[in-house]
């Protein structure tokens, strides 16, 4: 039976945003880091993010200590995530495994310190649909600002199939009118060009502040799954998200249906 590829899973949980993990990297605790990495990659996760979060006074140094934490005990593929090139490049001089630069936004700035950066490591690239004048507020403000990193990525001969848009989630308690835009912009994102991006989202900004944070999180994603979404960066721990992402994906003929398809996705 041929299988579409299923989703690309990043656990978003080595995060200096979490106190345990902010206190690891404040510790120089190997152990937590590590624990934190092979329990993501058990329950599923195909890459880890790395982000040393907000208070980070060091943050090119913890980024390089992060990275070279993780790849004692894992090669699966790191994404670094700072909103900062330097920081995202400090990383990159100690990366060995497969990597991703998270992320791009569409300012010119950024994308012309990022996309050669992505070329020269055979990095795969996250593209933020914002720019420094902020977030859109309606689908084709989100197009246009996609479109001009994919126009950017042709121009640099970066390849499409490596670049993944990402419409950025905002809280559904703050921003209820905009999550159907937001939906859409998944979709239209694959039809800007031949061949297509490819689309991610990071997941847990949809629930924040709000008090049913696991159901909101799966149910977004199952229905982004639906408007045809790549790649996720969310919490593999949650085994009722992950089931929930397993399940949309076997309804699409991602994965083979048995009785234990749940238990064998896990073994994969
Ligand atoms: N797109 C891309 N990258 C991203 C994001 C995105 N990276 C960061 C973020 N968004 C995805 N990762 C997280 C990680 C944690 C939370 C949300 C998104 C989160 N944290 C708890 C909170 O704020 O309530 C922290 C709780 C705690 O301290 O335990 O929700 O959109 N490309």
């Amino acid at each position: 039976m041929f299988l579409e590829k299923a989703m690309f899973i990043i656990g978003e949980l080595i995060n200096g945003m979490y106190k345990n993990i902010g206190k690891a990297i404040k510790e120089k605790d190997k152990a937590v880091i590590q624990r934190c990495a092979l329990d993501q990659i058990k329950a599923g996760a195909d890459a880890l993010d790395i982000n040393c979060g907000p208070v980070s006074k060091d943050p090119l140094s913890d980024i390089q200590w992060l990275v070279e934490t993780v790849q004692e005990v894992t090669d699966k593929p790191l994404a670094l995530d700072s909103s900062k090139p330097k920081v995202i490049e400090a990383g990159l001089k100690v990366i060995k495994n497969k990597v991703i630069i998270n992320s791009t936004t569409a300012d010119q700035e950024k994308l012309e310190i990022l996309v050669p950066l992505a070329k020269k490591y055979n990095a795969k690239l996250i593209g933020l649909s914002i720019s420094a004048k902020g977030i859109p507020q309606n689908k084709d403000q989100r197009l246009e600002l996609a479109a001009n990193i994919v126009a950017y990525c042709v121009e640099a001969g970066f390849p499409l199939e490596d670049l993944y848009l990402d419409p950025v989630l905002l809280p559904v308690n703050v921003a209820q009118a905009q999550q159907k835009d937001i939906l859409e912009s998944i979709r239209e994102f694959k039809i800007i060009s031949d061949p297509s991006p490819k689309t991610i989202v990071g997941l847990s900004n949809v629930s924040q502040g709000t008090k049913t944070r696991s159901l909101i999180n799966r149910t977004f994603l199952t229905m982004a799954i639906a408007y045809g979404l790549d790649s996720a960066i969310l919490d593999p721990l949650d085994k009722d998200l992950m089931d929930s992402a397993i399940t949309a994906e076997l309804i699409l003929n991602k994965q083979i249906y048995c009785d234990s398809y749940l238990e064998a996705y896990r073994r994969k």
